[in-house]
């Protein structure tokens, strides 16, 4: 199934968390990296001062089912020291998954898609440079990412940016051993 991957992470050198973690993907047998969008900059979304997030999204295939893949992304911030403590505190690695295919799914420790998504502008930037048609499979259905993206209001724009030397999408080459 054709997947999109958020990556956030606010602590301990941001950017290279966050390339770390798509090398941790890299490796899994069930997991075939295709394409990652630029890495932005974001005020952070949240209670209290927190220091700006560095963002992005992975488009991927995998044979995982949801809640495997979820096992897989939580190993891998774990792995990576994510500490858990406040609810939307600061935090070192956020793997979240925010589609899977056109799944629509309703778990208490997995929701797809991502149910705030549609709201969140440093989710909606990076998955607009990958996936500007893609509509969701629940509502709000029929508005395209790039519409959901184009109507956050303008605060929320403000508080996202492209990191400098940053362009279009890139695509993932697989590593051959
Ligand atoms: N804020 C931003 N900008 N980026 C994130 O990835 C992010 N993740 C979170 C909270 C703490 C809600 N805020 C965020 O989990």
């Amino acid at each position: 199934m054709k997947c999109y991957v958020g990556l956030g992470s606010n602590l301990d050198e941001p950017l290279i968390q966050v390339n770390r973690a798509i090398e941790a993907l890299r490796q899994h047998p069930a997991i075939h990296l295709l394409r990652r969008s630029p890495w932005y900059g974001s005020k952070a979304v949240g209670p209290g001062d927190q220091p700006d997030f560095v963002n992005g999204v992975i488009e991927l295939e995998t044979t995982l089912e949801p809640a495997a893949l979820l096992t897989v992304l939580q190993g891998i911030e774990q792995a990576q020291g994510r500490i858990r403590t406040l609810r939307w505190g600061a935090r070192t690695l956020d793997l979240d998954i925010l589609l899977y295919g056109n799944l629509c799914h309703d778990s208490p420790d997995l929701q797809i898609p991502h149910p705030r998504l549609a709201e969140r502008a440093f989710v909606l930037a990076p998955l607009a440079d990958l996936a500007p048609d893609l509509t969701l499979p629940a509502p709000p259905k029929s508005a395209t990412i790039a519409a959901l993206w184009a109507s956050q209001p303008r605060e929320s724009v403000e508080g996202v940016w492209r990191l400098a030397g940053e362009s279009g999408p890139l695509t993932l080459k697989v590593r051959h051993a």
